[in-house]
């Protein structure tokens, strides 16, 4: 109506905060898999990297604990339209584990315990943006949000996040993962708003 207040201001509220377009914000920690929840023993438990010429590089748990680990900070999107900000987590850089792997591959296939998989860039699981997780706000991961260890990258809708991860396949070319092949999409960046392919 043109009507000017000085002197008025809004109070910050978690309803301010910035979330990427169509999202809504969750305080609760909902769990969404397709299929049962795999148990995965920690003495039989590894983590595998394969180069696109078939070389491997393996961590077994006691390996992956004993490698400097990170807390990140870091706000989840999921597809289905919630979000859950200032997430705390610990977990061991895919930096650190990446070092050692020589390999040209521009594309990444993410293996879980379980069988899911899903695809990415392998530039986005570089530079400090992805964690294999192994504790959540302080405790063991647990098993209904992917213990005894996830991927974690948050820049990514996080059905890019698996669950239960066993290892990852380095191509030369994208190969499409579970979600992917059903129609979401390749990369779902959360702030262009890629739910599904052709986004
Ligand atoms: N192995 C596996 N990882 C998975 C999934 C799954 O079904 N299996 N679901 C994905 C989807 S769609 C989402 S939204 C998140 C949910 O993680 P949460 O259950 O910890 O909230 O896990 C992702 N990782
Ligand atoms: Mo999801």
């Amino acid at each position: 109506m043109g009507l000017f207040t000085p002197g008025f201001r809004r109070k910050a509220t978690t309803s301010d905060v910035a979330l990427p377009p169509g999202q809504y914000l969750t305080e609760d920690f909902p769990v969404l898999t397709a299929g049962p929840t795999p148990r995965i023993p920690l003495d039989t438990w590894e983590f595998v990297i394969t180069g696109e010429s078939g070389q491997s590089h393996r961590w077994s748990w006691d390996q992956l604990i004993a490698l400097p680990a990170e807390s990140p900070t870091v706000d989840l999107h999921c597809v289905t339209r919630w979000s859950k900000l200032g997430t705390s987590w610990r977990g061991v850089s895919l930096d650190t584990l990446l070092a050692d792997v020589e390999t040209t591959a521009n594309f990444a296939l993410v293996h879980a315990y379980g069988g899911y998989t899903t695809n990415l860039p392998l530039a986005d699981l570089r530079g400090g943006k992805a964690w294999i997780a192994h504790e959540f706000e302080g405790s063991p991961l647990a098993p209904e949000h992917g213990g005894p260890a996830r991927l974690l990258v948050p820049h990514l809708y996080l059905w890019k996040s698996a669950k239960w991860v066993r290892g990852i396949q380095l191509l030369a070319d994208d190969k499409q993962g579970f979600w992917e092949r059903a129609g979401y999409h390749d990369f779902g960046d959360p702030w262009r708003e890629q739910r599904y392919q052709g986004d």
